[in-house]
C-alpha cells in the first residue's frame, strides 16, 4: 500500500522533514534485520486525535528492544510524548503510525551490543489493510507453504523487522496465487496467525483464538477483541486450531492494527459463511471502541490534545 508523504518524522529527539528522514545505507539494521517496530492507530474523536492503547503498543515496542538486547534510549513514557507531538504536529485528524528502533550507522558485523539505537516516528493516513470491502465481503485465505517461525529461530513475541521476512514471503505467495492474505502454520503444522493478523474461528458457537506459544504475537488487537466478545456474551478461547478448524469454522476473521477487524470468506478455497453474525457484531464495536464511543474503554483511547 502506497504512504504519501504527509508529515514530519521524529528521529531521536527532532521532528525533521519527511523528505529528510534519511539514513545511510551501512546502517546496521539495513543488512541484519534486527530492528523492532511497531504498528499504532489514531482515529479521530470530538476532542480530536485519539490514539489507541498507545501506551501498550509502545511498551510491547520496549519488550521487543529487551528480547533483541537492545537499549532504547528513550523510556515509555518519553516515546508516548514523541509520539502524541508527531501526531498533533502532522495535523491529520487520523492516521497510522509506525514506531521503528534501529541499531545505527558506525558498527558492521553480526555482534550488534557495540552499535548506536536510533528511533525514529512516522505517521501517514492508511486505509483499510485487506482491503474496503474486508468487512463485509470478507477476504479469500490460503495456508501457507512457509512457516511460522519456531520459538528458538526467531521469537515471535518480538516485532522484529527481520521476522517480517517470512511475514513477506508468504503475502506474496498468497497474492500471486490469487488469494488476499496467508495462514501461517507453525513447525507443529498448527494454526499460528497471519502475515500481520492475529486469528479468531467460530466452532461449536465459540470462538477460538490461538495462542502465543503457537508461534502468535500477542496481539493487541486480539485483546480488544476478546473484551469486546465478552461483552457480548460470546465465549472465547485461547486454544490450539488444526488447519482443518478452519475450514469447517462457523465463522473466521482476523485481526491487527492495520487490518482492524477483517472477515474471512474462505480458507483454501472452502467457504465460510461471512460475514458471520460474532464477526460483524465485534467488527462494529471494534471501530467504535477505537473512537472512544465505548464508554467502558474510552480510556484505552490517549488524546494527543
Ligand atoms: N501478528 C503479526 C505478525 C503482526 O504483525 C500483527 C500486527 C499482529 C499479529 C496484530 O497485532 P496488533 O496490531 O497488536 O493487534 N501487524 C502490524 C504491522 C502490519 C504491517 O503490514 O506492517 C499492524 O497491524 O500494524
Amino acid at each position: 500500500m502506497p504512504i504519501t508523504p504527509t508529515a514530519n518524522i521524529w528521529m531521536n529527539g527532532e521532528l525533521v522533514p519527511w523528505e529528510q528522514a534519511t539514513t545511510h545505507v551501512l546502517t546496521h539494521t539495513l543488512h541484519y534485520g534486527t530492528g523492532v517496530f511497531e504498528g499504532i492507530r489514531a482515529y479521530e474523536t470530538p476532542q480530536g486525535p485519539g490514539v489507541f492503547r498507545l501506551t501498550e503498543h509502545i511498551e510491547r515496542l520496549h519488550n521487543s528492544a529487551k528480547i533483541m538486547m537492545m537499549d532504547l534510549p528513550y523510556s515509555v513514557e518519553e516515546l508516548v510524548e514523541a509520539t502524541k507531538d508527531v501526531v498533533r504536529d502532522s495535523g491529520l485528524p487520523s492516521c497510522y503510525i509506525r514506531p521503528i528502533a534501529y541499531f545505527g550507522y558506525g558498527e558492521m558485523g553480526l555482534n550488534t551490543l557495540p552499535c548506536s539505537v536510533d528511533v525514529a516516528i512516522a505517521c501517514w493516513p492508511w486505509g483499510a489493510y485487506l482491503g474496503d470491502e474486508a468487512v463485509t465481503k470478507g477476504v479469500r485465505m490460503k495456508t501457507s507453504s512457509w512457516q511460522r517461525h519456531e520459538h528458538n529461530t526467531m521469537p515471535p513475541a518480538s516485532k522484529t523487522t527481520g521476522n517480517y521476512v517470512n511475514s513477506s514471503l508468504a503475502k506474496v505467495e498468497a497474492l500471486k496465487a490469487g488469494y488476499d492474505e496467508a495462514v501461517m502454520l507453525n513447525p507443529q503444522g498448527l494454526v499460528s496467525e497471519c502475515t500481520g493478523e492475529n486469528i479468531f474461528v467460530a466452532r461449536n458457537g465459540r470462538l477460538v483464538t490461538p495462542p502465543v506459544s503457537a508461534g502468535a504475537l500477542e496481539g493487541i488487537t486480539q485483546s480488544t477483541v476478546v473484551a469486546i466478545a465478552a461483552d457480548h456474551g460470546y465465549e472465547v478461547i485461547v486454544d490450539d486450531l488444526a488447519r482443518s478448524d478452519l475450514y469447517i469454522a462457523e465463522e473466521m476473521f482476523v485481526c491487527g492494527t492495520a487490518a482492524e477487524v477483517s472477515a474471512v470468506n474462505s480458507v483454501d478455497d472452502r467457504t465460510i459463511p461471512c460475514p458471520g453474525v460474532m464477526t460483524s457484531a465485534i467488527a462494529a464495536d471494534y471501530a467504535r471502541c477505537v473512537r472512544g464511543e465505548l464508554d467502558k474503554y474510552s480510556h484505552w483511547v490517549e488524546l494527543v490534545k
